[in-house]
């Protein structure tokens, strides 16, 4: 997610993001410039994620990385947690947000630091996982939004271990706005021909998967019924 990092109201109201990922088909680009799509910009950069050795973070859906070229970075559940295929994560992107929240997670006190790379080792965190993403970024507004409404962002992403994932994504600032943004996903995704069953693993997942098993494991291993179901299904390819 390409987000203003450095804004104001960011610092005090996070973005709520949500998205929807997919298998990339052959001919995605033409069918994104078929639906009116355009192609914004092509990046690349490396995420390097870090949790305590027992995976404390990922096991309760904390997500840290260090991005390189945007800083840390902490994904957590929404309030509303997950709904079916889609994911809805708010994001904290300032060092003295994301600071307390690990101390709250990892139960710790003040450790007299906002700066997160100053907190890894009194936290005990580790890097679990590093790599390079090539990014296509596309925009698109689906006909009948009024202009004054955002488009959707299409991420069209390729991971130097040789996985690629798209993602359909909207970002939103109130818990309100939830609903009809998963509506505008939904419209996009099944014009782009995915399933509403689709449930494609993210890079990172596949990433441990296929490096660190053990790992990826115990992560499974936290997931209770119906969910391990499918996280396992969901990373079978
Ligand atoms: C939230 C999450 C993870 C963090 C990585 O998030 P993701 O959106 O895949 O990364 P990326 O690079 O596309 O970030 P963006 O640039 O969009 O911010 S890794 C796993 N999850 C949640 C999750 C889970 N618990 N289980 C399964 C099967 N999939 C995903």
């Amino acid at each position: 997610m390409e987000s203003n990092h450095c804004s104001l109201s960011n610092m005090t109201h996070p973005w709520i993001e949500v998205e929807q990922k997919f298998v990339p088909r052959p001919g995605i680009e033409d069918r994104l410039k078929e639906l009116g799509g355009t192609q914004e910009s092509q990046i690349s950069f490396r995420d390097s994620y870090y949790d305590t050795p027992e995976l404390t973070l990922m096991k309760a859906d904390h997500w840290l990385r260090y991005r390189e070229g945007s800083g840390w970075e902490l994904k957590c559940p929404g309030a509303g947690g997950n709904t079916s295929s889609h994911t809805k994560y708010v994001e904290l992107t300032t060092e003295a947000a994301i600071a307390a929240r690990l101390c709250e997670q990892l139960r710790s006190g003040g450790l007299g630091t906002e700066k997160v790379s100053d907190m890894l080792g009194q936290l005990r965190l580790q890097e679990v996982a590093s790599y390079v993403t090539n990014r296509s970024i596309w925009k698109l507004a689906l006909s009948g939004a009024g202009d004054e409404e955002e488009p959707l962002t299409v991420d069209l992403d390729t991971a130097d271990f040789g996985y690629a994932v798209g993602e359909v994504e909207a970002l939103v600032r109130e818990e309100a706005e939830v609903p009809e943004a998963l509506e505008k996903i939904h419209s996009l995704s099944s014009l782009l021909g995915v399933s509403e069953q689709e449930q494609t693993p993210g890079k990172l997942i596949v990433y441990l998967k296929r490096f660190r098993p053990e790992d990826y494991q115990r992560l499974l291993e936290k997931a209770t019924g119906k969910n391990d179901e499918q996280s396992s299904e969901a990373t079978e390819n």
